[in-house]
């Protein structure tokens, strides 16, 4: 579970997202904070989409980034022979393999589909270049055929084969019994793909790991087709509690939120508040008991540490909620000074008031400054 690679899609999969349109100055800014951020792989947008994409996948190829840049193309030749041309390290084949795509999409048959897929791999390899191939819509093929496409392949030297909940129907223990199964079957690596239609995509990549999957395939704020795929952030999330030091090590946390923001601006769309560590009250404590728990100690009510992702916690005090030591940290923050009877009785006034209305912290503060001005001034 601990180490893993990150297959980055924002620039493929994320194109796919109904806002997404992305010049090449955004992909160029896009992919050189990825890098930063250090993910392994970057995986760019087929170079048969359109002339400009194979323009924007060629420039991405000359900035000689750190992290190996990968395009994703149909299982064919023509489409990997332009994709070679671009100077990629690697393709992302993909097929359909379900007898749904099968009979509505490319209508081929499992014979035809291992038979071409053995050639495209075989040429891309005769090329020097890394290759996946994987099917699309894994979790609705019939098994069997999957495991022996998958065999045939594996057997031909591809280097990784991929499976994808493309429709986002898997559950958690699905997948960790399809990649558990597909683990004994292949000797190479193993990348999943999952979809968030029914918000699964964290849950599926995690239990992928568990069950002998080598790579994730994200994408930032995880944008794609309908409502995306795993998120990087997300999945940051959850592997920093799971291998804290391979993670920290190993990615550059304190640049997630740039690089969210990054993205959210160029796809016009806001991070959602509970977006995990960057939601805007991700790091927000509240209840009384809360907050005077965590200004204790921050594990107490937290399972991340803001400071690992160059973040700060907020605790709450203006609100009916709060509690006396939250506002004596306030009053610490103010620059005041009260014994704890004096911060009690105006925390009371503040509680007092947030009974009657929502309030700001503008509010509380100036019920403590006020407070705080009488201890001295005595009554009027
Ligand atoms: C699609 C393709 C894909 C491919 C995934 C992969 C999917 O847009 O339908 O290459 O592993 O979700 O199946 O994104
Ligand atoms: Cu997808």
């Amino acid at each position: 579970v601990g180490r893993f690679k990150i297959i980055e899609s924002t620039l493929r999969e994320g194109e796919q997202f109904a806002n997404a349109y992305f010049d090449q100055e955004t992909k160029i800014k896009i992919a050189k904070a990825l890098d930063e951020f250090g993910v392994d792989y970057i995986e760019l947008t087929s170079p048969a989409a359109s002339k400009q994409s194979k323009k924007d996948c060629e420039a991405i190829c000359k900035l000689g980034l750190k992290a190996k840049i990968l395009t994703h193309v149909r299982c064919n030749m023509e489409d990997a022979k332009l994709a070679i041309e671009t100077g990629v390290h690697g393709l992302d084949v993909v097929i359909g393999t379900s007898s749904f795509l099968r009979e509505h999409s490319h209508g081929k048959d499992m014979a035809s589909i291992e038979k071409t897929a053995i050639e495209v791999i075989e040429y891309i390899k005769s090329e020097g270049r890394e290759v996946r191939f994987s099917s699309e819509d894994s979790f609705r093929s019939d098994l069997v055929d999957l495991l022996s496409l998958y065999r045939a392949v594996d057997k031909v030297g591809v280097h990784r084969v991929g499976i994808a909940d493309t429709v986002g129907c898997a559950s958690p223990r699905q997948v960790y019994d399809l990649v558990r199964t597909l683990r004994g079957v292949v000797s190479c690596d193993i990348e999943t793909h999952f979809h968030d239609d029914t918000g699964c995509s964290i849950a599926n990549a995690y239990c992928a790991l568990e069950a002998g999957a080598t790579h994730i395939d994200t994408s930032v704020l995880g944008i794609g087709e309908r409502n995306g795929i795993t998120p990087l952030g997300g999945l940051m999330a959850r592997m920093v509690v799971t291998s804290p030091e391979y993670v920290k090590s190993k990615y550059k946390l304190h640049k997630l939120k740039e690089l969210e923001d990054l993205v959210a601006e160029a796809v016009q769309i806001n991070t959602p508040f509970n977006n995990p560590i960057t939601g805007f009250c991700a790091f927000t404590h509240k209840a009384g008991i809360h907050a005077k728990a965590i200004l204790n100690n921050p594990s107490t009510y937290e399972i991340l540490n803001p400071a690992d992702f160059g973040l700060t916690r907020y605790v709450h005090f203006a609100s009916r909620l709060t509690g006396w030591n939250a506002v004596k940290t306030r009053v610490g923050q103010l620059g005041l000074e009260m014994t704890d009877d004096q911060v009690k009785e105006v925390t009371a006034k503040i509680k007092a008031l947030a009974d009657v209305r929502p309030i700001a912290i503008d509010d509380a503060d100036s019920i403590i400054r006020s407070f705080h001005l009488n201890l001295h001034e005595g009554p009027i």
